[in-house]
């Protein structure tokens, strides 16, 4: 019988890299570049359709083993495509399999599926086959025709303290790309931060990435933000750097200014980090959200068991695009909210989110994104725009973009003129403390 939908003729991998700020979290300063795997899928119609994941090695290394399971198989047929990489996956070796609970990021890379990229490669080619945007293909069609985003912001450090080949933006014509490579520690100046990207993107909505100084320290701030933003949804993120008591101690009375907060805490005395939240939930009554102790079905059964977390950041390259908006509708049954979790990445990340987001039932909460600290990066010769704190969302067939190879190759250059790819956030923190070393309960800063 002769096949209904195209066939794949080629599939390619391409690792990518790109520019950083010294961003600062509990796993150290982000280096001053960002690593990613691209996919490009063609078919026998001649369309081209593309993902975007997690970079590094093993990543890289994951994706090139699926290329016989992909080539030569019918487009439409995609779920059992990917089920037969599901099939032939096999733990990876260093997989302990307790996911992120504590933001290792050396275990990050096996939270984050690399078929995923395939999965977004297949829909924006069946999208094109058929003639509608990928977001039409998934659950219950497109919900929205823009996605709410908000504003990521971090506490950044003086790259001037390394040697280390940042880029220097301070000549740049958008006040953003200048400000943005430059060390902003103080309350003030992550306020500032924040309105700069107001202008720029609209935001109304923010999130500080914590983990950095103390659990008072980043409170204060949180507090100037809600000052500087009294309408706005303001949320800290310390990725479970404090105990179960300092975090009940600093966010108990925190209801007007904390509209929900992500992952206060984590494992400690021997309880797991889903049970150390449920209790911190049951002491502060604020909203929780995670996207360190419900990574996959498993951890989300114990989690809705404890009712842990009341809002899933189910990324789509943790969870599938299918997969995160599984979540998406059990969540709005069951009266919780969704939304997705980010890493540094390329504009077909976005465009990814936006899909998804658009498709997804209910009401989701903002969506991570860390693209803005790239932006001006784009792989894509039309990046979907954020306007007044929205995301567009395509509404050509497939993903509706188109990659922009030159931009690729350079992004590829670079790639391959990097020493080693895998993320390491210790390396430049190591200039700031030497001899610096990660400890999941202390914030960088606090040795
Ligand atoms: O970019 O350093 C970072 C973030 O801290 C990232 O690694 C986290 O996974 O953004 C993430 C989060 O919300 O936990
Ligand atoms: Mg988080």
């Amino acid at each position: 019988m002769s096949a209904n939908t195209p066939i794949v003729t080629e599939m390619q991998v391409i690792p990518v890299a790109g520019y950083d700020s010294m961003e600062m979290t509990l796993s150290g300063a982000h280096a001053p570049y960002f690593t990613r795997n691209l996919v490009i899928i063609k078919d026998s119609s001649g369309h081209t359709g593309i993902g975007e994941i997690h970079g590094g090695d093993y990543t890289y290394e994951c994706l090139t083993s699926c290329i016989p399971l992909v080539v030569g198989q019918e487009v439409g047929k995609y779920r059992s495509i990917l089920g037969c990489i599901h099939r032939g996956g096999k733990q990876a070796a260093g997989d302990d399999g307790e996911g992120i609970q504590t933001l290792d990021i050396s275990k990050l890379k096996f939270v984050v599926k690399a078929e995923w990229a395939i999965e977004c490669a297949l829909l924006d080619l069946l999208g094109q086959h058929l003639g509608i945007p990928v977001c039409e293909l998934l659950a219950e069609g497109k919900q929205r025709d823009q996605v709410e985003v908000l504003g990521y912001l971090f506490y950044v450090s003086d790259k001037n303290k390394t040697d280390l080949p940042y880029l220097d933006e301070s000549q740049s014509r958008d006040p953003w790309f200048r400000m943005r490579r430059q060390e902003m520690i103080s309350h003030e100046q992550i306020v500032e931060q924040a309105c700069c990207l107001q202008d720029k993107y609209g935001y109304r909505n923010f999130k500080l990435k914590g983990g950095v100084f103390s659990g008072d320290y980043e409170m204060d701030t949180v507090r100037a933000l809600k000052k500087q933003f009294p309408q706005g949804r303001i949320n800290i993120d310390p990725n479970g750097a404090w105990s179960l008591e300092e975090a009940i101690r600093l966010c108990r009375g925190m209801g007007s200014i904390l509209s929900y907060i992500e992952d206060p805490c984590g494992p400690e005395a021997g309880f797991s980090s889903r049970e150390i939240m449920a209790e911190f939930k049951n002491a502060t009554g604020l909203l929780v959200a995670t996207n360190m102790i419900a990574t996959n079905w498993r951890q989300f059964y114990h989690a809705a068991a404890l009712k842990a977390v009341d809002i899933v950041l189910a990324d789509p390259h943790f969870w599938g695009l299918e997969g995160s908006l599984r979540m998406a509708a059990l969540l709005n049954d069951w009266g919780l909210t969704w939304g997705s979790h980010s890493n540094n990445h390329f504009d077909i990340t976005l465009t990814t989110f936006a899909h998804v987001a658009a498709a997804a039932p209910g009401s989701p909460t903002a969506l991570d994104t860390h693209w803005i600290w790239q932006d001006g990066q784009n792989l894509l010769k039309d990046t979907p725009v954020i306007k007044n704190g929205y995301l567009e969302v395509p509404d050509r067939p497939g993903l509706g973009v188109t990659l922009d190879m030159d931009q690729v190759m350079e992004a590829n250059k670079l790639y391959n003129r990097m020493p080693s790819h895998d993320r390491d956030d210790a390396m430049a923190m190591q200039y700031l403390i030497p001899g610096w070393i990660y400890d999941s309960k202390k914030p960088c800063l606090v040795r």
